[in-house]
């Protein structure tokens, strides 16, 4: 029999755990498709979060390590210097990576560190049952936040790829979201790429990847799509920030 379509190898057999219509899920498959099509899933490593994605080092079908909630990137620091040789990754969201361990992303970008970053904000902490994250935007509800998010006591959601792109260790920098077939296709292209720089040697990658978490927005997986689209597009804008010469 031919086979047409088929798992992608850079992902295990494992049933991944996530909710319906939770697009943590579409992402994993974006890395794997990658590392399978680079060629690099024998020799990739991979640092998991603490998050809903901790379960990470379970999918991917390379080596993985696990790190304190938001010590990804000093973890993958360590392993990157150890075995330059191998492609080293942290996959994180944005209570790991965009509160806890704010410092560990902005000084592993600063030293250029040569690891790839897959940034997931789907604007709430997942796993810990909806408390408001540094990137809940304005008005939107949370336990922690009932009558939608404040401004003048919480500030302004965080827009981690904009600052980034202040940074110029961070060599290559870009948002990307997957509400949609025609996104997705892009998220893929921006992760590609984003590993090819590390192929390159070059430095310090990361992708930030809009995402859903159906059930503490309290909506269907179609309506968190949507809700995607409307609220958290306009205020987190997709495009590429920085791509170095390299690689374009
Ligand atoms: C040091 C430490 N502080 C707090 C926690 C509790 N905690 C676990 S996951 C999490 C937030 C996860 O949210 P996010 O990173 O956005 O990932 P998501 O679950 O939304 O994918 C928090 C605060 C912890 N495990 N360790
Ligand atoms: S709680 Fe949210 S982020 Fe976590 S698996 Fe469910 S939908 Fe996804």
């Amino acid at each position: 029999m031919t086979v047409v379509f088929q798992r992608t190898k850079g992902l295990t057999d494992k049933q991944f755990h996530y909710c319906p219509g939770c697009t943590h899920g579409v992402i994993h498959r974006l890395v794997g498709e990658v590392l399978e099509e680079l060629n690099i899933v024998g020799k990739s490593i991979g640092v998991a979060p603490v998050g809903c994605s901790v379960l990470a080092y379970d999918y991917f079908n390379c080596d993985m390590h696990e790190a304190a909630h938001g010590r990804a990137p000093a973890v993958a620091t360590g392993i990157k210097r150890t075995r330059p040789d191998n492609v080293v990754f942290t996959y994180q969201g944005d209570g790991d990576l965009a509160s806890i361990g704010t410092a560990e992303i902005v000084h592993a970008a600063h030293r250029s560190e040569k690891f790839t970053t897959i940034f997931v904000n789907n604007a709430i902490y997942g796993m810990t049952g909806g408390q408001m994250a540094p990137t809940t935007l304005i008005g939107q509800k949370s336990t922690t936040s009932p009558e939608g998010r404040d401004l003048i006591t919480t500030g302004m959601p965080l827009r981690v790829a904009e600052m980034m792109a202040t940074i110029e260790g961070a060599v290559f920098v870009e948002r990307v979201s997957v509400h949609n077939v025609p996104h997705i296709r892009k998220a893929k292209k921006a992760i590609k790429k984003a590993f090819e720089v590390q192929l390159a040697g070059i430095g310090f990658g990361i992708v930030e990847i809009l995402s859903t978490c159906p059930t503490n927005w309290g909506m269907t997986p179609v309506d968190s799509l949507k809700w995607l689209e409307q609220n958290m597009i306009p205020y987190y804008p997709l495009g590429n920030f920085r791509t170095p010469e390299e690689v374009r």
